[in-house]
């Protein structure tokens, strides 16, 4: 250790606070804070944190001026896009998966504080019947996809799963998934890695103290994943498999589809570098970011960077000009990913900034938990290296059928584990109706397909208001379906009593759970 060497290094660059307690820490804990302390850029943080400074203060400035809409030749659409063509779409992703091509990379580094648990979101099970957590749900997908390229090719495939954690998700989720024995994935074809950290910084620029001997840190944003794709040897792991093309998506939306064929088949027939999947917004001020073109470029900008105006700004059809509702779901190639994650590129894309309450020490060595904004943490985003696309695809999906986020606890308006729970029993619900299986009550009358948009009181015999409709319980395990397919073979001209689960044995065989299973 030369600690004189590291002082001076930390008083020329404004930090020199940080060594305030030394001299009381032990010896262990002297070693590991200046194993901490020496690996650090301070050159880097401070430039990072002046970038920063400078974006919070033109934060009122808006972009409407400079905002495009997506032109349409990069656009596509489930609504819009006949039966024939998405078939088309659907092999082509099946056949890139086939060719084991195809990895899927989760964004699991973030810490879930809305959500207000102490494990890793993917851990969460929003109380499904089978019990199963955002990831076992994550894990089936990717075994029916391999099932189903293997179905339509008849080659054996493997679409490796690459996770993303931070310093706070790592350790649960490794251990989370050795004791679940990888979801009947091979432990060989799961990799963990892990994003790096970046300090939380005082509004004058000085570096938090977690406490005496460690720096408070906080994961450096989803975006913080090209220059760990680098670090963590992943780009290189991904070329021995000879991936081609990776698909991008983040661990809370219930609904998320690995290795989509669809959204793969669409983007590779478009020949594109760098796609995304969007939902149409809902509405005008929706606080979603949206895809579009800023200067020429490809974008995702955020509600708050644009105007009211710019935000109701409707096309001659009516629909909103700026509507590409931003779901976290990234198609790229493999030249793509290996090109922004070299530094010269990861370099250009900028530290977004927020403001936050950052427990600290302070000089006399005491714990504070502020109850306003202390601070800033810095944070790059993934969709910044749209950028870099030389050749872009949007795809354009159904919110209903492709995206549920888990955002918040119980009790909030949206984005729940209730509601979680009730966009994929719908889903599963209807993938039922359409393969010919009926939904019935108890005494056998079938449960409308629509509900009744009156009360309980006024609704007809039968009728099911919006509310109760929500709360019929099915669910279709991935390991079963994973878009629908194959299911009329199992369930056409069959009744079901919800609540319905369908589950496949040990043998391979669905096991369907329900109050009735008579043949209509
Ligand atoms: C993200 C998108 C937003 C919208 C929304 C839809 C970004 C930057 N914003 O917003 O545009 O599409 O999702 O649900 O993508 N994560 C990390 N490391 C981090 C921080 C986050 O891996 O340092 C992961 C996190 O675990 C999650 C994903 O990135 O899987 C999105 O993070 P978030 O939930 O904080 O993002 P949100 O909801 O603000």
């Amino acid at each position: 250790m030369n600690i004189d060497s590291l002082r001076s290094r930390l008083d020329s660059a404004g930090q020199g606070h940080l060594l305030e307690f030394w001299d009381s820490l032990s010896d262990v804990e002297k070693q590991s804070f200046y194993k901490e302390l020496d690996s650090m850029n301070y050159t880097e943080i401070n430039g990072f944190f002046e970038h920063s400074m400078q974006t919070l203060k033109h934060a009122s400035d808006k972009l409407d001026d400079l905002l495009e809409p997506l032109p349409a030749d990069v656009c596509g659409s489930v609504t819009r896009t006949d039966a024939d063509k998405i078939q088309e779409y659907n092999s082509l992703g099946l056949q890139a998966i086939a060719g084991n091509n195809v990895a899927v990379l989760l964004l699991a580094g973030g810490q879930g504080t809305r959500l207000g648990v102490n494990y890793p979101k993917g851990m969460y099970n929003v109380g499904l019947p089978s019990g199963k957590t955002l990831y076992q749900l994550q894990a089936e997908r990717i075994l029916k996809v391999q099932q189903n390229a293997t179905a339509l090719t008849d080659k054996d495939c493997v679409v490796p799963w690459y996770i993303m954690t931070s310093e706070h998700t790592k350790e649960p989720t490794q251990e989370f998934f050795a004791s679940h024995d990888y979801f009947g994935l091979k432990k060989e074809n799961v990799t963990l890695f892990e994003q790096n950290l970046l300090p939380c910084i005082s509004f004058d620029g000085k570096i938090f103290l977690a406490n005496q001997h460690k720096v408070a840190l906080a994961p450096d944003g989803n975006g913080g994943l090209y220059k760990a794709l680098r670090s963590s040897n992943v780009l290189a792991d991904m070329e021995s498999r000879g991936i081609k093309y990776v698909h991008v998506y983040c661990v809370d939306n219930i609904l998320a589809k690995m290795a989509d064929p669809v959204f793969l088949g669409f983007c590779i027939n478009k020949g594109a570098n760098c796609g995304a999947k969007v939902v149409e917004k809902a509405f005008p001020t929706e606080a979603v970011g949206v895809v579009c073109k800023v200067e020429g470029k490809y974008q995702v900008v955020e509600y708050s960077e644009i105007t009211l105006k710019t935000a109701e700004r409707r096309n001659t059809d009516g629909r909103l000009t700026f509507n590409a509702g931003n779901i976290c779901n990234h198609f790229f190639t493999m030249d793509f990913l290996k090109m922004v994650s070299d530094p010269a590129q990861e370099s250009e894309l900028k530290h977004h900034v927020a403001k936050k309450k950052i427990p600290h020490v302070n000089s006399l060595g005491e714990l504070v938990k502020p109850t306003e904004p202390n601070g800033i943490k810095m944070e790059k985003f993934v969709f910044d290296v749209f950028h870099f696309a030389t050749s872009f695809a949007v795809w354009e999906v159904l919110r209903e059928d492709e995206f549920s986020p888990l955002k918040n606890a119980d009790g909030a308006a949206k984005d729940t584990p209730t509601t979680c729970r009730q966009d994929l029993c719908s889903l599963h619900r209807r993938m039922m109706l359409q393969a010919g299986a009926k939904f019935v009550h108890k005494d056998g009358s079938e449960i409308p397909h629509i509900p009744s948009n009156q009360t309980k009181a006024d609704a007809g015999d039968g009728q099911r208001t919006c509310e109760e409709f929500n709360e019929i319980v099915c669910e279709v395990s991935p390991l079963v379906s994973y878009a629908g397919e194959g299911l009329s073979s199992v369930v056409s001209g069959q009744s079901f009593q919800p609540p319905v689960s369908l589950e496949l044995d040990k043998t391979g065989k669905v096991q369907m759970s329900h109050g009735v299973n008579n043949n209509i």
